[in-house]
């Protein structure tokens, strides 16, 4: 293996499988995708990922999309780096997979709607799909807290990336405003995982590509939300 290449934009849900790769210590490159030029829908970028969207792993030429695919595969490509659990046998394989899928289609569609609800609604009406949005993510939330409260990580006490994945869920919609407060075990995993050096250096990554942008003026910003 030559060519490690990750395509990703600050703030992004490319930062779990930053955090994946950061974890696995192998050299790296970190490609910026600019939103504010549409270089995520640019024909070239949708030669890697005809998805138009980030994160997208390159390796050795060979593209591949979505998070779960990602992590599940640096995961049997690297399984020293123990990215997930060592799992006995396929059913507890496939609850694995259940897991990231719950990050994935279930928890993120929730973030984007705390997040961008200007995405899905007119400016006046954005403000009611952030309620819907912060109300179906407090069942989750809950769920997420009683299973931190029994154990440091999503599986007790050994670190995986289902951890980066509910780290970055936390992380986008406590800066959207969603009330991370009611969850204090939740907030102390958010506190462990930024003590890891993977994650540092992820975070890292991210800001020196948002300051280069900002510079450019080409840094994204959602528009404010009306109150209520
Ligand atoms: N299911 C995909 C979701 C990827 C995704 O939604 N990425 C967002 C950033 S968090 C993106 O690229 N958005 C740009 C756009 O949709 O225009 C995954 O898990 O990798």
């Amino acid at each position: 293996m030559n060519n490690i290449a990750l395509y990703a934009a600050p703030g992004t849900c490319a930062r779990v499988s930053c955090i994946a790769l950061e974890e696995i210590g192998l050299p790296f490159e970190y490609r910026p995708v600019i939103f504010m030029r549409g270089e995520h829908k640019s024909p070239d970028y949708k030669k890697l990922n005809p998805k138009g969207k980030v994160p997208c792993l390159v390796i050795d030429d060979e593209a591949l999309s979505e998070n779960v695919a990602i992590l599940t595969h640096l995961n049997q490509l690297f399984p020293k780096a123990h990215l997930l659990p060592v799992a006995k046998g396929s059913l507890e394989s496939a609850r694995q997979l259940a897991d990231l899928c719950f990050c994935a289609s279930t928890l993120h569609p929730i973030v984007t709607r705390i997040r961008m609800p200007h995405f899905f609604a007119t400016p006046e009406a954005a403000r009611s799909i952030f309620n819907a949005g912060c109300q179906a993510m407090r069942e989750y939330f809950q769920l997420i807290e009683e299973r931190l409260a029994a154990g440091m990580w999503w599986y007790g006490e050994s670190w995986s990336v289902l951890d980066a994945y509910l780290y970055w869920i936390f992380w986008r919609v406590d800066g959207a405003g969603f009330p991370t407060q009611d969850y204090p075990h939740f907030c102390e995993h958010a506190k462990r995982m930024e003590q890891r050096p993977s994650v540092q250096r992820a975070i890292a990554r991210e800001e020196a590509l948002q300051a280069e942008l900002e510079a450019k003026g080409l840094a994204f910003k959602p528009p404010p939300l009306p109150s209520d």
